[in-house]
């Protein structure tokens, strides 16, 4: 039985996916996909994945996508306990909404700022865009004002998700000194299992995002 991720380390939700594989201990084989090559187009990744995307998880045929389900199948199935993911439902209901805080305004609004720049010829990062990563920047501090991870008191994998996000926006050279309880937060992610793996591939982000800033 082989567990294949398809991954592309640049990439902050392929990252995502990768430090939730890590911290759980998932036995996966990692393959990559080289997004600038467009390998993701290859019939034989098409077959596998039509839409195209990395991350994509293979469990012995069973295929899976989007790094936050990616995440949340790899604990359910390998996780010792359900620190990672709560079974409790409240527990698992403030995760899943974190999760969502990501896939659907913090990730997006990086996206936003950084896609234009790596595939569009842009070469500034606009105020409007700036500033409204900042506005999604402050809720995320908020939430990690009396909280110790972002969705309690152990870490989560609304964590790996959201870590892979900021790590990338980190490598780019925002500044978050304005936001002391994500400042105090990045310092403890460094202790999630795949930190180091994670920022290497966010440094390599950071720079291909940098060589074409004015
Ligand atoms: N919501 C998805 C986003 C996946 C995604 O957009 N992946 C990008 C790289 S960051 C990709 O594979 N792009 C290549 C393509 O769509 O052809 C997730 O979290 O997995």
């Amino acid at each position: 039985m082989s567990v294949k991720l398809y991954h592309f380390p640049i990439s902050g939700p392929s990252r995502g996916a990768l430090l939730a594989a890590r911290a759980v201990e998932a036995p996966v084989e990692v393959e990559i996909i080289n997004l600038f090559q467009k390998e993701q187009l290859k019939e034989s990744f098409l077959k596998i994945n039509p839409q195209h995307c990395i991350p994509t998880l293979d469990d012995d045929g069973f295929i899976l996508w989007e790094s936050r389900a990616i995440a949340g199948y790899l604990v359910d199935k390998y996780g010792k306990d359900d620190h990672l993911y709560p079974k409790d439902l409240k527990k698992r209901a403030l995760v899943n909404q974190r999760l969502y805080f990501d896939s659907s305004s913090l990730y997006v609004k990086i996206r936003a700022i950084c896609f234009p720049i790596l595939f569009l010829g842009e070469t500034e990062i606009k105020k409007p865009l700036k500033d409204d990563l900042n506005v999604t920047l402050g809720f995320l501090d908020q939430f990690l004002k009396d909280s110790k991870w972002v969705a309690g008191d152990q870490p989560t994998i609304a964590d790996t998700s959201i870590y892979a996000s900021v790590s990338s926006i980190l490598a780019v050279g925002w500044d978050i000194s304005g936001f002391p309880s994500i400042v105090r937060w990045v310092g403890q992610c460094s202790s999630l299992p795949g930190a180091a793996e994670n920022d290497e591939g966010a440094k390599a982000f950071g720079d291909a995002v940098k060589k074409n800033l004015h």
